[in-house]
């Protein structure tokens, strides 16, 4: 899908849970009839593409059944690609995947790697969607036990150059490839932050990197006192996004789109003046 590999600037990926118990905006999208209308809420407020799951990944969450996950998303996402928004679809489920590819999702986002199902990668490689691969340990309901390392850029690096060549092995062409550090998934807080901090490092892998940073609870560490903390969350993602497609990122997950959208174009305005000048200089 054109949109995924041609904008010239971050893209804004919009979340759209249709979970009854995701942290930060369980049950708000779980009608088939809600969900879409907030998809193209979504778009209208500048996400370039919307990222549908059915299955909440916060700490702690027990797996939701497969024929549930089907029963949400996949509705959600046949009525989304017939108003022509460019979709992803949040799964670890093979099943799941192959299922919303037919109804016309353009990426799977598998915050495992592939690591759930072994299914996953042949799936995806037959069917020649793009594929995020994100850093991950275990299942939520063990991830809080699992957030030890030696040294979280060079561990996550390692795993994720792994999973890399597990996805090309498996025939994924390498220019479908997406990266994430997984921000949140068996991360301390200040995991989260190294991890931002280190995308010159994420980018020596050689493919776009995706950044999930929005409404996550470290970003409590940067709170300025606001009586409201889901604001706080939302701006501090805002002020994220910026710094992350001026540092290269190729998307942002975010559950409000229209700061971020804003912040993608300031970076990418900065970035064609910089570039023009490069030469005189
Ligand atoms: N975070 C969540 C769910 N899916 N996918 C990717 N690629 N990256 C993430 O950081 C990520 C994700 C959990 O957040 P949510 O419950 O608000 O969707």
């Amino acid at each position: 899908m054109k949109v995924l590999t041609s904008s010239g600037r971050c893209l804004v990926m919009g979340i759209l849970n249709v979970t009854p118990d995701s942290f930060s905006d369980g049950g708000r999208w779980f009608t088939t009839g809600r969900a879409v209308s907030h998809g193209l809420e979504l778009v209208r407020a500048g996400a370039d593409l919307v990222d549908v799951g059915g299955e909440s990944t916060r700490p702690e969450a027990h797996r939701t059944p497969e024929v549930e996950e089907m029963r949400r998303v996949l509705p959600v996402v046949e009525r989304l690609a017939h108003e022509h928004v460019p979709i992803s679809v949040d799964t670890m489920r093979a099943s799941v995947a192959e299922a919303a590819i037919e109804r016309g999702a353009a990426l799977i986002n598998d915050v495992s790697g592939g690591l759930a199902d072994p299914r996953m990668l042949p799936v995806v490689a037959s069917a020649r969607v793009h594929y995020v691969v994100m850093h991950w340990r275990a299942h939520s309901a063990h991830m809080d036990r699992m957030s030890r390392y030696s040294d979280v850029v060079t561990d996550v690096v390692d795993h994720l150059e792994r999973r890399l060549e597990a996805a090309t092995r498996a025939g994924i062409a390498p220019d479908r490839l997406i990266i994430d550090p997984g921000l949140g998934f068996a991360k301390r807080s200040h995991h989260n932050w190294e991890l931002l901090a280190a995308m010159p490092k994420l980018q020596t892998l050689g493919v776009p990197v995706l950044v999930g940073a929005s409404r996550k609870r470290f970003l409590d560490a940067v709170r300025t006192g606001s009586p409201d903390e889901s604001v706080e969350r939302d701006d501090a993602t805002a002020a994220i996004t910026a710094l992350a497609a001026a540092g290269g990122a190729w998307a942002v997950r975010v559950h409000e789109p229209g700061a971020s959208a804003c912040a993608v174009r300031v970076a990418a305005r900065l970035d064609a003046i910089r570039c023009q000048r490069l030469p005189s200089e």
